[in-house]
């Protein structure tokens, strides 16, 4: 049995010390979307970086296959409140990606096919945080969770975690992404609770 399961909404929901504050605890996986899901045919899928000094880096799916994959099991947080623990992804670490790339940048904006983008400090992508992935629980991202491919930032709120990922842009100044320009907080950090500016 589920930890929640349907019948029980009325009590007290499940906490512990591994949920930020304010969160609860699921089993099944929530869809949240701001829009209609994007089709991307693989053949035309590619992920672009561009630096701030407009130095392009491209790669084809094919390409991003190639590269060395990661597997990892996260627990993720959105802003909504419910948290999911020991989700299993698999992808292309962003320190993979952004090793042949030159750049005094210090923000990045994620954009993803339909439009959406988040802002996030380069730093937070950097060092084993962030993966750009392609595979959930052992098989290919379903397209309502993100595929051909989405970011996966699990230390911050999930609304950072980019579907349908795109490209990213390399900036010298911090641009807030779909979210942030409408009031959610500018970094999301779930063990801060900062979910609204001001947080
Ligand atoms: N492109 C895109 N990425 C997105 C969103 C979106 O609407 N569009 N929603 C964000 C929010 S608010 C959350 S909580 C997670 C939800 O991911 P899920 O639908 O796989 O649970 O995706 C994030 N990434
Ligand atoms: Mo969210």
């Amino acid at each position: 049995m589920g930890i929640v399961s349907p019948g029980f909404q009325g009590r007290p929901r499940p906490t512990g010390p591994h949920l930020p504050p304010g969160q609860y605890l699921i089993e099944d996986f929530p869809v949240l979307s701001a829009g209609p899901t994007p089709q991307v045919p693989l053949g035309e899928w590619e992920f672009v970086i561009t630096t701030e000094t407009g130095q392009v880096h491209r790669w084809s799916w094919p390409q991003f296959q190639e590269l060395p994959g990661e597997t990892r099991k996260v627990d993720i947080h959105c802003v909504t409140k419910w948290s999911k623990l020991g989700t299993m992804w698999r992808g292309v670490s962003l320190d993979t990606l952004l090793a042949e790339v030159d750049t005094a940048a210090e923000f990045a904006l994620m954009d993803s096919y339909g439009g959406y983008t988040t802002n996030l400090p380069l730093e937070d992508l950097l060092d084993g945080q962030a993966w750009i992935v392609y595979e959930y629980d052992g098989a290919d991202l379903p397209p309502e969770h993100g595929g051909p491919a989405r970011l996966l930032v699990p230390h911050l709120y999930f609304w950072k975690s980019a579907k349908w990922v795109h490209g990213m842009r390399l900036l010298l100044e911090d641009e807030p992404g779909f979210w942030e320009t409408i009031g959610y907080h500018d970094y999301g950090d779930p063990w801060r609770e900062q979910r609204y500016q001001g947080d």
